[in-house]
Parts: structure tokens; sequence; C-alpha cells
């Protein structure tokens, strides 16, 4: 674990850890560049508040005054919710923005990273970054990918936007050996849709179920992360040819724009926002209140104080040990 001057944290969750109590860790990056900015401080406490309905402590991340920051007092969470002007940080970005002392909202990669360290075993965001559509002409793979290949840790998300290139995607996770499991669903979910057009290679309809491979994976000593697809509630789902008409909007007006590298993603939510006159916007914030519900769920059941069981040994071994003769 880095130096506790580096990684803070906060009393609660400190607390939480040396007890073995659930806890959610959550990124901010969404609430600085997925958000509106006049939504986004009272969208983060009702994610904090689902986390707490379900159970657990919700550990929302980011870098303030030098330190990354594990779990947000009620100042800290304004410094980084409706405020754009925090940087994107991204793992590679952490050290540069600690050094410089700014204000850093973490994506995905650097929120895994940063909340595995800490000890946090699950985590819930919106949607995870993918291979942009043209990847193989601009190179444009959201870092997300190749760092949750690093990070033993769980993460809901609704799947990623169908902006991305969604196969693509689903086959960077499967070279990069992420284990992709569909919650209810054979779908891999679409973020503001139920269902991408792509399978998932595993479901699993309880948070009791998820628990259990969970606990295969830390018997294994696997550390890449188990990342669970949780579609939205089909109640929240946005209609499908407001979206299928928007993304072929936004994916021309991303052209002409010329806009590239770590604005692409905030881009794209934001002219979502504005072209479909905030009904992305109910969507996307049902989707991750749903996430942190579910993250919730299966922290209660997958305590990261609690001893994981010792498989038997073999008889054979027991009596050798004992100075048998089997
Ligand atoms: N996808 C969303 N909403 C978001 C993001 C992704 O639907 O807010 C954010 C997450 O923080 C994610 C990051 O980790 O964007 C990915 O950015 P990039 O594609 O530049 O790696
Ligand atoms: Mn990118």
């Amino acid at each position: 674990m880095p130096p506790a001057d580096v990684l803070r944290l906060a009393p609660e969750v400190a607390d939480a850890l040396a007890s073995g109590a659930p806890i959610v860790a959550l990124e901010s990056t969404l609430l600085s560049h997925g958000l509106p900015a006049d939504t986004s401080g009272d969208v983060a406490r009702q994610i904090e508040a689902a986390v707490r309905e379900n159970g657990a402590v919700p550990a929302t991340i980011a870098v303030l005054d030098g330190a990354i920051h594990v779990g947000l007092d009620e100042a800290s969470l304004d410094q980084v919710a409706g405020n754009p002007t925090a940087l994107k940080a991204s793992l590679r970005d952490l050290a540069p923005v600690l050094a410089t002392h700014q204000t850093g909202a973490t994506t995905v990669a650097s929120t895994a990273w940063a909340a595995h360290q800490a000890g946090i075993g699950v985590f819930a965001t919106g949607g995870i970054g993918g291979v942009h559509r043209g990847a193989a002409e601009s190179w444009d793979e959201s870092a997300d990918l190749a760092t949750l290949a690093g990070v033993p840790i769980t993460i809901v998300c609704a799947g990623v936007k169908s902006i991305l290139d969604v196969p693509a995607t689903l086959e960077r996770l499967e070279t990069l050996s992420v284990t992709v499991v569909g919650y209810g669903t054979d779908a891999f979910p679409g973020f503001y849709i139920r269902d991408s057009g792509s399978p998932v290679p595993w479901r699993l309809d309880t948070a009791a179920e998820i628990a259990a491979v969970v606990q295969q994976r830390r018997r294994l000593g696997l550390n890449q992360a188990l990342l669970v697809a949780n579609p939205i509630p089909a109640v929240a789902e946005m209609d499908r040819a407001l979206h299928d008409e928007t993304l072929v909007a936004a994916l021309e007006e991303i052209g002409a724009a010329g806009v590239t590298g770590k604005d692409v993603t905030p881009f794209l939510l934001g002219y979502f926002h504005e072209r479909t006159h905030g009904a992305s916007l109910a969507a996307n914030i049902a989707l991750v209140l749903n996430n942190a519900r579910l993250a919730a769920e299966i922290a209660v059941r997958t305590p990261t104080g609690a001893a994981v069981p010792v498989p038997p040994r073999h008889s054979a071994y027991v009596d050798q040990e004992r100075g048998g003769t089997s």
C-alpha cells in the first residue's frame, strides 16, 4: 500500500477496512466530466446513499491537495462534483496531478487501482471506457481495459456506451482475461440501453452467485478484474429510436468537431445529454444508482476482512504429516 500521506483513507473507510465491513469504491470522473455541473453534487450524494441503504460504506475517490483521497467528506465531494476544472485523471495522470497539487477526478482505471491499493474489493461506476469506433486507425482504446487486466477488483457497470465499438471492447476484455458476467442477462448491456447486441460469456442471476465467483477468484489468486455488467432497469431504459438517432448524430459530430484523446468520452456524454433534452441524463443517473445498489449487495457478501476459507487438504497429505501409513 502506498504511504498514508498519499493514499488518505477517510476515518469511516479506515474503520470499515479494519473491521472487515463492506465498502464500495466510487469514481469521480463521472461526477466532474460525465454529468452536468448543476446535478452532479446531488447525484454524488444519491449514489453514496444507495450504497449505504444496501449495507456498505461508500468510498468516493479523488485527488485533492496532493493526496489520493479514499472516501470524501461533504466539502471534498463538492471539490470534484460539478467541477469541470478538475483534471480527468487516469492512472498515467496520478503522479503528475499529485506532484503539481492539482484537483483530479479519477477514472475507472485510476479508481480501481487506488481502491485495490486501499484493500477495497468492490467498485461501482456507470460505464467503463472501451475501444472506440475507428480504433484500428486512431488507436483510441481506454486505459480502463488494460488497467483492469492487472487489478483484482469486482467492478459493477452498465456495460459500455454504444458509441464505442462494443464487439471490439469485448474482444479486448477476453484477450486481457477480464471475467465478464451479465447480471440477470445474456446480453452485454449498452449503457443507456439494456442490450448492446453482443452476448456476455457468463450469466449470473443473484448477488450470492457473483459472490461465489469472487470467492473462487480469490482462492485462485487471479490478478484481473471481475466485470459485472448490470443492465439499466427496464423502466429507465432510453427510447430505442431516440437512442439510435442520437448515436448516429453523435458519431457525425465527433468527426466534425475533431475531438480526440481524453476529451472524447466527456464530449460524447455531453452531446447525448444536450441533444436528448435530459432523457439520456435521467437514464445515466438511474443506471449508476442501480450499479451502486448491486455493488453494495456484492460487497456485503464478499467481506475483504474475512479469512478466505482454505480448501481441505487431501487426506493422503494429512496422513503423511501425522506420520501415518496410508
Ligand atoms: N463512460 C461513461 N461515463 C463516464 C466515463 C465513461 O459512460 O463518465 C468515464 C469513466 O471515468 C471512464 C472514463 O473511466 O470516462 C474513460 O475515459 P477514456 O475513454 O478517455 O479512457
Ligand atoms: Mn481514449
